[in-house]
């Protein structure tokens, strides 16, 4: 992937970019906004261990999909940094979240390591649930501390690697900046 700087000016709340497409339909799109508002078949959530809920998008989501959310990830004991676990989306237009939990930043190399985990794991899981439309926040850039321009390249490269290995796949992958800057980044990334 090349490198261009400044492209992305303003994208309005929640517009769509198509960034890479593949013959076969896939596609590799950003979007700034509200995750809990898209239409699409899954949504990520960035969630602690305990899957029992928290701030940040943790909060978002919990509050938009109601309280079976919680009720079901009662059920789900946990899961480790790098998993995923699948719960129904109750009253979010998403079907299924997808839950993951991405590294505290140390600065360590393990954390690019469980960050791509993530990615990999979350899509992994979403292709088994006949997902088709999937979105994903920048996973540990908010409360875990990830630095921004660190984790863009990560998601970003993970989502198009794991996207090329599966090209029979179609899917439509939407990576989901809360704010301007973090779409700048994966657009200039990604263009
Ligand atoms: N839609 C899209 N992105 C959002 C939204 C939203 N509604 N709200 C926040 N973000 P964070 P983490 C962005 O802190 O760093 C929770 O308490 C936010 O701007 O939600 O993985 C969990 O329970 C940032 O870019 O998740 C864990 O304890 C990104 O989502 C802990 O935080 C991730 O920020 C996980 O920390």
């Amino acid at each position: 992937m090349k490198k261009r700087m400044g492209v992305l000016l303003i994208m309005k709340e929640n517009s769509m970019k198509v960034m890479l497409e593949m013959s076969q339909g896939s596609k590799l799109s950003i979007c700034q906004g509200d995750i809990t508002k898209l239409d699409v078949d899954c949504i990520v959530n960035a969630a602690n261990r305990s899957l029992l809920g928290g701030g940040g998008v943790d909060g978002a989501i919990h509050r938009a999909a109601g309280p079976g959310l919680l009720q079901e990830c009662r059920t789900l004991h946990g899961c480790e940094t790098g998993q995923a676990k699948i719960t129904k989306g109750y009253n979010l237009k998403a079907a299924y979240v997808i839950h993951t939990v991405g590294p505290v930043y140390s600065g360590k190399p393990k954390d690019a390591e469980l960050l791509a985990d993530c990615y990999w794991n979350s899509l992994e899981l979403a292709k088994e649930h006949g997902v088709r439309s999937i979105a994903f926040p920048a996973i540990s850039t908010g409360v875990y501390g990830y630095p921004l321009k660190e984790a863009v390249p990560i998601a970003a490269e993970t989502v198009w690697q794991w996207m090329k290995e599966h090209e029979g796949y179609a899917i439509e992958v939407i990576l989901c900046g809360f704010d301007r800057q973090t779409c700048e980044l994966y657009e200039e990334f990604l263009s």
